[in-house]
């Protein structure tokens, strides 16, 4: 079944949380500033309202996020599973499939506990998920300061860091936006209290490890680009890492590059999954193309011009058969192909 409220929050939705004695917040598999900034905001806000909330993620909170937790509030699966006894609702942030929550998510359902979503990634038919899912959300940042808004949660100094965090990140620093006026409102509301964004955009945006930046020109090296100039792509094997002290979460960090061509309006990267010879596939695409499509026809999700999938096996079938589908994205908008 489907339950899903956009803004305005459909009473069922504000009431059910408002009526939660215990939340447990998660985010998605690899957890990224819009996760992490969006669940420690509601986390701290709602304990200041007197709410009883932890966040419980399937993996720690990487390094290179640290700041956006100062309270350290975020806590991995191994050691804040004992904190979910007594949850009586579970909120997925930043997806909407149990299944990218995992750990967590799997032992409160196992528990008989609801669990819920705050997301702005679309849902696909059939999909079973309750909550919020708004699609016009720059971030899920920006949609959890909305709801807090609507909760009358104040947020404090720490918890406006989170929002703001979040939203910067999935905007890539405000230049994706989506409703475009309101995620400019929701920033400056925050700054109007006081919130320093300097430090948080030079976190973001200004502190690449020196190895990563080696990483980065090995990538780029290795770009290719079709006939036409419209679709530009990068494989990233595990090999590219060699003696460089740098986790696989830094490939994606070379996405702005690829995409960032002039006359290339799509762009994708493949880079090792988790699972032995599986690929992750992550989609790009300027303002004319989309490519949501490519990576929903494979299983995947994500936006019209950001997206991702994984794939099995057989690399250069798969390189072959995600370009050919860009390309035709790209002619399909006019782009000589
Ligand atoms: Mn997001």
């Amino acid at each position: 079944m489907q339950r899903l409220t956009k803004t305005p929050f459909e009473p069922w939705f504000i009431e059910r949380l408002q009526a939660a004695r215990k939340i447990a917040l998660m985010t998605h598999v690899d957890p990224d500033a819009d996760g992490l900034g969006s669940q420690v905001a509601f986390c701290l806000a709602a304990r200041q309202a007197g709410v009883d909330v932890v966040i419980v993620n399937e993996d720690p909170c990487p390094e290179r996020y640290a700041w956006i937790d100062p309270r350290n509030v975020v806590q991995r699966f191994e050691d804040g599973v004992s904190s979910l006894d007594g949850v009586d609702l579970g909120l997925i942030f930043d997806a909407h499939e149990i299944s990218r929550a995992r750990r967590p998510a799997e032992a409160l359902r196992a528990a008989g506990v609801d669990v819920w979503v705050v997301d702005h990634h679309a849902v696909a038919p059939h999909t079973e998920v309750t909550g919020c899912v708004a699609t016009d959300f720059s971030s899920t940042g920006e949609l959890c300061f909305r709801l807090l808004e609507r909760l009358g949660w104040a947020l404090d100094a720490d918890a406006a860091l989170g929002i703001y965090g979040a939203m910067s990140f999935d905007t890539g620093s405000f230049r994706f936006l989506r409703n475009q006026p309101n995620t400019m409102r929701v920033a400056a509301a925050l700054l109007d209290t006081g919130l320093d964004a300097n430090p948080i955009q030079e976190a973001l945006w200004a502190s690449r490890p020196f190895d990563e930046t080696v990483l980065l020109g090995r990538i780029c090296s290795q770009i290719q680009v079709s006939d036409d100039g419209s679709v530009a792509w990068a494989v990233v094997p595990e090999e590219m890492l060699e003696g460089l002290a740098v986790g696989r979460d830094a490939i994606g960090e070379a996405m702005p590059m690829v995409i960032g061509i002039a006359g290339v309006q799509a762009a994708a990267m493949f880079k090792p999954g988790r699972a032995p010879g599986q690929w992750k596939v992550s989609l790009r695409s300027k303002t004319a193309v989309t490519i949501g499509h490519i990576a929903q026809g494979r299983g995947g999700g994500g936006h019209a011009h950001a997206a991702g999938c994984s794939v099995q096996g057989d690399l250069d079938g798969h390189v072959q058969a995600v370009i050919g589908e860009m390309l035709a994205a790209t002619a399909k908008a006019g782009f000589a192909s």
